[in-house]
């Protein structure tokens, strides 16, 4: 990160809820500058900021530096508020998060950005209630009671209209860089319809027409061992997410995963097709069994493993299954 002066700092994740939590965190502060991150680059990216006041949005806490973090968290004179929504690592607790920044704002209920919206509502204008509708589908949460609650104000067909052509576009090329998504926040911000930016909706209807042919490409492709679904190196980069549920859809199976090599290690990408099932205990427990990570939410889960470990890993994620499902 460049130029850390400013006032006020947004650190918050490049998906659609981290955006729109990020704009709703811009619409209260609309001088702060807006930077994307990750768990892992999250501690870099505090320690090198001298801003005064600094607002985290949808960045999970990360279970393997969560003790050096908390360190930081205590050290830095800045105002921090971190909102998240990701499951807290047993390195960790919730109460040790709530003494180390000035405030952790953390329900596993709601998405980020529901959670920036009703803690800044009353400094917001009403309207800005749309991105937490957003967010909250971009994260599969919307059929929550808090999500709902505001969803009974708007008109649902025009919601989703603009939160998907945002969620469809920004897989695509011109829309998924950091520049392209700081465009997008600032627009969300501003009050603007994410579907009145420029290419906006002609790149998500293309990313519609890859989705589809996606899915007939899973259905010659798919392999199944034991209740998982799976598809392995598609030129699908940003469809990982499809390319997991269309696995377990082909095979009908519970579970569907999509597997990336990355350098000498496989990202592990994991969706569902049957409710109740925790997908992140699922991709904890099969990823170190064979010495990998694995985490996420229930609806939506991932996983790094090494090279070579992916059957091992599917019969752990199966094992799993029996017991747990
Ligand atoms: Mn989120």
């Amino acid at each position: 990160m460049s130029n850390n002066s400013g006032r006020t700092l947004i650190l918050t994740h490049a998906d659609t809820d981290g955006m729109c939590a990020g704009a709703l965190a811009l619409a209260r502060f609309p001088e702060a500058r807006v930077f994307f991150t990750k768990p892992v680059s999250l501690y870099p990216d505090l320690e090198g900021s001298e801003a005064e006041r600094i607002i985290i949005c949808d960045i999970a806490m990360n279970r393997k530096n969560a003790a050096d973090l908390i360190s930081l968290l205590k050290r830095k004179r800045a105002e921090i508020t971190w909102f998240d929504h990701h499951p807290i690592p047993e390195t960790t607790s919730l109460e040790e998060l709530r003494r180390s920044a000035k405030r952790f704002v953390w329900s596993d209920r709601m998405c980020a950005s529901e959670l920036v919206y009703d803690y800044f509502r009353k400094e917001l204008p009403a309207e800005r209630a749309w991105l937490a509708l957003y967010g909250a589908i971009g994260d599969f949460t919307e059929e929550g009671p808090a999500a709902q609650a505001i969803m009974r104000n708007w008109d649902k067909h025009e919601v989703y209209f603009e939160v998907c052509s945002m969620i469809m576009a920004i897989k695509m090329k011109r829309f998924d860089s950091y520049d392209a998504k700081r465009g997008i926040v600032s627009t969300l911000a501003h009050g603007s319809s994410p579907a009145s930016i420029s290419g906006l909706v002609e790149s998500a209807a293309q990313a519609v027409a890859r989705e589809i042919e996606l899915y007939h490409q899973a259905r010659e492709k798919a392999m199944l061992i034991g209740r998982i679904g799976y598809m392995k190196e598609l030129p699908s980069f940003g469809f990982r997410g499809p390319a997991a549920l269309f696995s377990a859809t082909v095979t009908n199976s519970p579970v569907g995963m999509y597997m990336h090599r990355r350098k000498d290690i496989i990202d592990v990408t994991i969706r569902k097709r049957v409710p109740g099932l925790m997908l992140n205990r699922l991709a904890e427990f099969a990823a170190e069994r064979v010495g990998g990570s694995g985490g996420g939410h229930p609806e939506a889960a991932g996983c790094r493993i090494p090279m070579g470990a992916e059957n091992a890993f599917l019969e752990a994620a199966n094992e799993w299954l029996r017991k747990e499902a």
